[in-house]
């Protein structure tokens, strides 16, 4: 068989698990029709998809992927042409992608994964840290009645730095020794795109709006990746907290009752809307 493996990659919470677990939807329960299809079943690695795939389907929020709990799922899928592909991706917690920006070290195990031919970059659409500006920051202290002693200095911590920088520090990173596999194709997810396509820009339009370092980055083509920007709501809306008791949203409500669950899932890429997941991993093993 063909084995291909694909690395997820993003910062923390930027909606890894709940692509894994609309996606293990979508090829097990075959309710639309998808790029990639179902092929064989792997016995004993499954087990983490259905669990985390089955949360999704009762609208609830995943729980966030452990540190030192990553794992690594495989599915045997099919594609068009019906030759057999095995992907092996990783759900890697964020917090190992912190650590590589922030304390420039990373696991041996992280390490070999993200020498995958093919990288899918997670950006939480609605969490994004923009860059901030010292007198605008001021001036809303002042604003809100707060005194800035005078002289008071902050220490640097890259844990301040906006998005869009740790973001091009970790895809660089990715073009370096001894992770560099010379050049890639990168699908950037824009997640929780229900949340941010109230503001009616195409998900290339809202990268360059929200994360222009990241677009310039790519734009210029310095570490030559082949790179698409896709708009994901894997939910299709809230879902409910994990909590037992957790208050039921009406969206997570609304979720529930549709007839057929994959529906929930709206990727938009150029000018198209789809619910098949499986594009953009057929696209980066092109
Ligand atoms: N509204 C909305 N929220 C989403 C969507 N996808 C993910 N989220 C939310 O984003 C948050 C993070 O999602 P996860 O899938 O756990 O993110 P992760 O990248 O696996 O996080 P770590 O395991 O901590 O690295 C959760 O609160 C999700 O409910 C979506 O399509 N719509
Ligand atoms: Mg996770």
């Amino acid at each position: 068989m063909n084995e291909r493996s694909v690395v997820i990659i993003g910062l923390p919470e930027s909606g890894k698990t709940t692509f894994l677990a609309a996606l293990w939807h979508l090829i097990t329960e075959r309710d639309v029709e998808t790029t990639l299809k179902f092929h064989t079943l792997r016995s004993g690695e499954t087990s983490h998809l259905n669990e985390i795939s089955a949360r999704w389907r009762d609208a609830k929020v995943q729980d966030r992927t452990a540190v030192g709990g990553n794992r690594l799922v495989s599915m045997n899928l099919k594609d068009a042409a019906e030759t057999p592909v095995r992907i092996t991706f990783p759900d890697v917690p964020g917090e190992a992608y912190r650590r590589m920006t922030e304390e420039r070290d990373c696991e041996p195990e992280i390490a070999y994964t993200l020498q995958a031919s093919g990288v899918l970059l997670f950006i939480h659409a609605d969490t994004i840290r923009p860059p901030k500006w010292v007198v605008d920051e001021v001036a809303l202290s002042k604003a809100v009645g707060l005194t800035i002693p005078a002289g008071q200095e902050v220490p640097w911590h890259p844990r301040l730095a906006p998005t869009q920088v740790q973001l091009v520090d970790l895809l660089q990173l990715l073009r370096s020794a001894p992770l560099d596999v010379g050049p890639r194709r990168l699908a950037i997810m824009l997640s929780a795109w229900d949340k941010a396509d109230g503001e009616g820009l195409s998900p290339a339009a809202y990268l360059n709006a929200k994360l222009p370092l990241l677009a310039q980055y790519l734009r210029r083509g310095a570490d030559e990746w082949t790179w698409r920007v896709y708009g994901l709501s894997a939910q299709g809306g809230e879902y409910d907290a994990i909590e037992s008791g957790a208050a039921r949203k009406a969206d997570a409500e609304a979720l529930r009752n549709l007839d057929c669950p994959s529906t929930r899932i709206r990727l938009v890429g150029g000018a198209h809307e789809t619910h098949d997941l499986t594009e953009p991993l057929a696209w980066l093993m092109e």
